[in-house]
């Protein structure tokens, strides 16, 4: 029997992921590396990070250690200046009422988000009481596509992972919950094709 639902936050619960994709279309530009919508889809879900490697990929020279963790930081800023754009209006449409559907049955609940910034955000838009249980990348050293935020959540509710659903709309987050052995709901045109065991256009929409 399923015991408890696991939330992406980016994409899922609140649209932030066009905030990435300007902060980090912004660095992109500068350093003259060539970057869309297209190549975004590849950032979404894994850490700063990793972004910023899988960015650089395409970049006209190689680049420092140093040079790589200061970008990394530039992005976070503009980043985070965006988001203190954010509202609980931001929060997507029928999720709130999708959340206590899945409190009614029963179901326990949690974030389990790549984001550093997890915290700030649920701040942002009104839902820091929200969840059982809250993991973000801070509290793993790897990151999705790594099932390790998703594994650290069931711990922390106390069930089996194969008893959790998680809700993704990210490639990498969906192979993040199939490595942990959790059952999906993908979440968006991103994930149509990676084979969620349930797929919606959006998280309203999804059936539980
Ligand atoms: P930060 P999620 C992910 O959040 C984003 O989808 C991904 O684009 C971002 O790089 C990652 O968080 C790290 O975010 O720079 O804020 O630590 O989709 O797992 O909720
Ligand atoms: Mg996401």
């Amino acid at each position: 029997m399923m015991k408890a639902i696991i939330f992406d936050l980016d994409g899922v619960i609140v649209s932030t992921d066009h905030y990435h994709y300007r902060a980090w279309k912004d660095i992109a530009d500068r350093e003259g590396v060539p970057f869309d919508e297209n190549r975004n889809v590849l950032l979404r879900g894994v850490s700063r990070e990793k972004s910023l490697e899988i960015l650089l990929e395409l970049a006209p020279r190689p680049y420092l250690a140093e040079e790589k963790a200061k970008l990394a930081e530039e992005k976070n800023g503009i980043y985070r200046r965006l988001l203190q754009e954010l509202t609980p209006d931001d929060i997507l449409p029928g999720v709130l009422k999708w959340i206590e559907h899945a409190k009614e049955k029963g179901l326990r609940t949690a974030i389990g988000s790549s984001s550093k910034n997890t915290d700030f955000i649920l701040e942002r838009i009104g839902l820091s009481e929200t969840f059982d249980t809250v993991v973000t990348g801070a509290d793993v050293t790897r990151s999705k596509p790594a099932p390790d935020i998703f594994l650290l959540a069931a711990e922390r509710l106390g069930v089996e992972p194969g008893d959790c659903w998680v809700v993704e709309d990210a490639p990498a987050g969906i192979e993040a919950a199939k490595s942990a052995g959790m059952k999906t709901i993908g979440v968006g045109e991103y994930v149509k094709d990676v084979a969620p065991d349930r797929w919606s256009l959006t998280l309203g929409e999804a059936e539980l």
